[in-house]
């Protein structure tokens, strides 16, 4: 069986993994990260692409050598190149990787001096008192590593999948279930339909006849690896991923209810059916009973108004005071994608973006946008080729020479200025000066106090030319925490000084996160949604950064990029 497109990432994101633990150049690492996202991503299966004897360099950020080795692990359902490198390093020294301060020089430096191959080995040591005879690690690190390692087993290594890695395979389940013979609709419901940041698994609901084949068809989905389930109403399986997916086939009369209590949350579920209670209802995924009558069952809003609620959106669902607020009428109208006017963070091939400036704003402009800001990394950041003056000044002139080009966008000047450790900006505040927008980030110096962090970035902010802060927390899904910060404090302080916070919408970053986002709201601070794109198909990924602000339960006029253009460009002058 052809290898699917999640099974091009997964390779492609080991061979990143290996080479940036033997030190590899970073600009092939990234181009495997970067492929292994686009793949990933991409609308139709690779194998396909392969079969219809299409060149596969027509995908985004892919050339002949990429093509060639995909080509490879679809007829082969191997890489050679990877074997190669797991010949020379151990393939669970990838795991070591998803330590918090744990990056591929210091997992090299375990396996060289230590011999460590796997957690249980980095426990030991680190148990041993071994890590701290190690140049550039000490004891604090090694008290580091110890407590991060116990919080994972307490966590119980979650096997998560990040939103982006769920959807192609939901979406092709759905596509596959909907070809069954009758089937009327087929839904994710769950987290998936909730939009957490990560999902458990995937838990579909089919609508459609008793007698339907689709449990079957279910059950011969060609990425199945393992059946763990089989009966008339309910199936589930294990996909090739791992990824666990449970389809129900439900009536129609009861495909509300249905729908309702598998899309959750479990504690949203549990005081809607108490508000039912105390009515003298019963609720089930069946419908709500009154004696022995079904009162409501056919759709989810029938069920809410049989307890006297508004309709809940399902990012809202985490009984988290949206009963209380669908009680009394005062539900958020939730921002949409549509509300959105443009995008405040992008990069771009001067430094570690892969198109023009003018591709980015011709992509902007197919999604009819209204602006898009350019804001490639500052020099500090040597692996993304950080712009100096000098070539951000050529940007710029650039920008403007694309602008003359494109009507209906506006390309505004940025920069992702790097925050240095006391707090300073990596470009002078002349030159930073010249520009529309800046947001300012961090990437170095994650390990600092709490106060210092915080110190450092209130600093950052007490320059005037400060915008927006951008991925506040540093974390990264499953493999990096956030940085220890009061974030309180910089949200406050941002407020003050007319700074923003971002939303990251990257998949893997989703910072602030919803329970951050939702805090950010009650003090009175916006934010700006935005992709931190790297390719002008990245534009897209923004859905992503919505659905948080939506589960952080953001209206239009809490996201400072749903502005037109002139009332933006007010907002960015402090
Ligand atoms: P996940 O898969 O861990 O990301 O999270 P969910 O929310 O998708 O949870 P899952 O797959 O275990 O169950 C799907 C939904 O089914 C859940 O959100 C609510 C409903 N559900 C599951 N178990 C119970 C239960 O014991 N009581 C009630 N009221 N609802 C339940
Ligand atoms: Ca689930
Ligand atoms: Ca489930
Ligand atoms: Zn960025």
């Amino acid at each position: 069986m052809a290898a699917s497109n999640s099974d091009i990432a997964r390779i492609f994101d080991e061979v990143a993994d290996l080479l940036e633990i033997e030190g590899a150049n970073p600009f092939r690492v990234r181009a495997y990260r970067n492929a292994a996202q686009t793949v990933a991503s991409l609308g139709e299966a690779v194998a396909g692409m392969v079969a219809a004897g299409r060149d596969l360099t027509e995908i985004p950020g892919v050339g002949q050598d990429l093509a060639g080795k995909m080509v490879a692990i679809v007829e082969t359902g191997k890489l050679p190149l990877l074997a190669e490198l797991a010949g020379r390093t151990p393939r669970t020294l990838e795991g070591l990787l998803a330590v918090p301060g744990l990056g591929p020089k210091r997992v090299a430096a375990l396996h060289k001096a230590l011999g460590i191959t796997d957690l249980e080995g980095l426990r030991q040591a680190a148990a041993a008192g071994k890590l701290q005879t190690l140049p550039g690690f000490g004891a604090k690190a090694e008290a580091n590593i110890l407590a991060a390692l116990d919080r994972k087993s307490k966590s119980g290594d979650t096997g998560r999948f990040t939103l982006a890695q769920a959807e192609p395979q939901a979406e092709a389940l759905c596509a596959h279930l909907a070809r069954s013979a009758g089937v009327e609709r087929v839904v994710v419901a769950g987290s998936y339909r909730r939009r957490r940041e990560t999902v458990g698994d995937l838990d579909l609901l089919v609508t459609g006849a008793a007698d339907s084949p689709v449990l079957q068809d279910f059950t011969r989905f060609p990425d199945v690896r393992q059946v763990t389930a089989k009966g008339p109403t309910r199936a589930a399986v294990i996909l090739r991923t791992g990824l666990q997916v449970d389809a129900r086939l439900v009536p129609r009369e009861s495909c509300g209810a249905a729908l309702h209590y598998f899309t959750g949350s479990k504690a949203h579920n549990l005081a809607v059916r108490n508000l039912g209670i105390a009515k003298g209802f019963k609720v089930n995924e069946y419908g709500v009973f009154r004696g022995e009558d079904r009162i409501a069952g056919r759709t989810e809003e029938e069920i809410y108004a049989c307890m006297g609620l508004g309709y809940v959106e399902p990012e809202l669902r985490e009984n988290r005071g949206e009963i209380e607020a669908a009680r009394a009428g005062t539900l958020p109208a939730l921002v949409r994608v549509a509300d959105i006017r443009g995008d405040l963070h992008a990069h771009t091939n001067y430094t570690d973006g892969r198109d023009s400036p003018r591709e980015m704003g011709l992509a902007a402009r197919a999604r009819g946008y209204e602006y898009l800001a350019i804001t490639d990394h500052s020099r500090r950041l040597a692996v993304a080729r950080g712009l100096t003056e000098e070539r951000l000044l050529a940007q710029l002139d650039d920008i403007d020479a694309a602008n003359d080009g494109l009507d209906g966008v506006t390309l505004l000047k940025g920069i992702e200025c790097d925050i240095l450790e006391d707090g300073s900006l990596d470009l002078p505040d002349a030159v930073l000066a010249r520009l529309d927008i800046r947001v300012c980030s961090i990437h170095s110096h994650f390990g600092l106090s709490r106060d210092r962090q915080t110190e450092r970035l209130l600093r950052a902010m007490d320059n005037p030319l400060v915008n927006i802060l951008a991925h506040p927390t540093g974390r990264l899904i499953g493999k990096r925490e956030p940085y220890d910060v009061d974030l309180d404090r910089v949200m406050e302080g941002a407020r003050e000084r007319g700074c923003f916070l971002e939303i990251n919408a990257q998949p893997d970053r989703l910072d602030l996160d919803d329970v951050r986002a939702r805090r950010a709201k009650e003090l009175g601070l916006r934010l700006a949604i935005s992709t931190d794109a790297h390719a002008a198909g990245q534009l897209g990924l923004l859905r992503f950064g919505v659905d948080q602000a939506r589960r952080g339960w953001l209206e239009a006029s809490d996201v400072v990029n749903t502005l037109g253009l002139a009332a933006l460009r007010r907002l960015l002058r402090r």
